[in-house]
């Protein structure tokens, strides 16, 4: 079986950094859009993804990949010639694949209890703990991934923007926001501008994240 990729996701969600990379690499894909959290979560979602989770990508082959880590590096890694991701063996790989992982499951899992904090708490003033705390971490997370990494260049492997960029970019515009994330990390605040000013996603920015009023936080 063979087609074009195909993308369940949804508007300002984690699944724009995978369109984004698609855009980038200029990979024929389609978009199964999501609308809420109830369709995202719901019966037809789970028979593609049994977490109920976005994004889930449909190779051209048909084998479904879930985890964007995992499939932005698998995206870049199978079209080198997009210059998305250092090759296996480059000086840059270890980082690269540290980065990237440290975002998933560092910041992005954090996500499950903060935009639903009512899985771990009935009790409102909880709830409000809860978002706080799990605010306050990610907002660490960012600084200490300011205080090790330096920009190599316009991005963060170099003068070529990566999916790491592409990725930063978009977990960045959560919670604690932009404003909290450019406090956090200000070494990296150029790197995710320069994402964000990328021309080839323009489009894309104003379709699926737009840059509204007050988007920054
Ligand atoms: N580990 C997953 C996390 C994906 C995730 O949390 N996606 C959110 C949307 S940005 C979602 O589907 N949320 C539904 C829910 O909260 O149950 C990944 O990296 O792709």
């Amino acid at each position: 079986m063979s087609g074009d990729y195909v993308v369940y996701g949804a508007k300002g969600s984690g699944s724009v950094a995978i369109e984004a990379a698609l855009t980038l690499i200029g990979a024929p894909w389609r978009l199964v859009d999501r609308a809420s959290l109830a369709e995202i979560t719901g019966e037809e979602m789970a028979r593609v993804n049994p977490m109920r989770q976005i994004p889930a990508l449909v190779l051209p082959s048909g084998e479904l990949m879930t985890e964007s880590a995992a499939i932005l590096i698998h995206l870049a890694d199978s079209h080198p010639g997009s210059g998305l991701s250092p090759a296996w063996d480059s000086p840059l790989r270890p980082r690269f694949l540290r980065w990237m992982s440290f975002a998933a499951a560092q910041v992005y899992s954090l996500f499950w209890l903060l935009d639903v904090p009512g899985r771990i708490a009935d009790q409102p003033a909880v709830q409000d703990l809860a978002k706080a705390r799990l605010e306050a971490r990610i907002g660490d997370c960012w600084r200490i991934m300011g205080e090790q990494v330096q920009p190599a260049g316009r991005f963060l492997l170099g003068d070529e923007i990566s999916v790491l960029d592409v990725y930063l970019a978009v977990l960045s515009r959560w919670e604690p926001r932009r404003k909290g994330f450019y406090a956090a990390a200000p070494n990296l605040a150029e790197v995710v501008r320069a994402v964000d000013a990328e021309p080839r996603l323009a489009g894309l920015w104003a379709e699926r994240m737009p840059f509204r009023e007050g988007w920054e936080g």
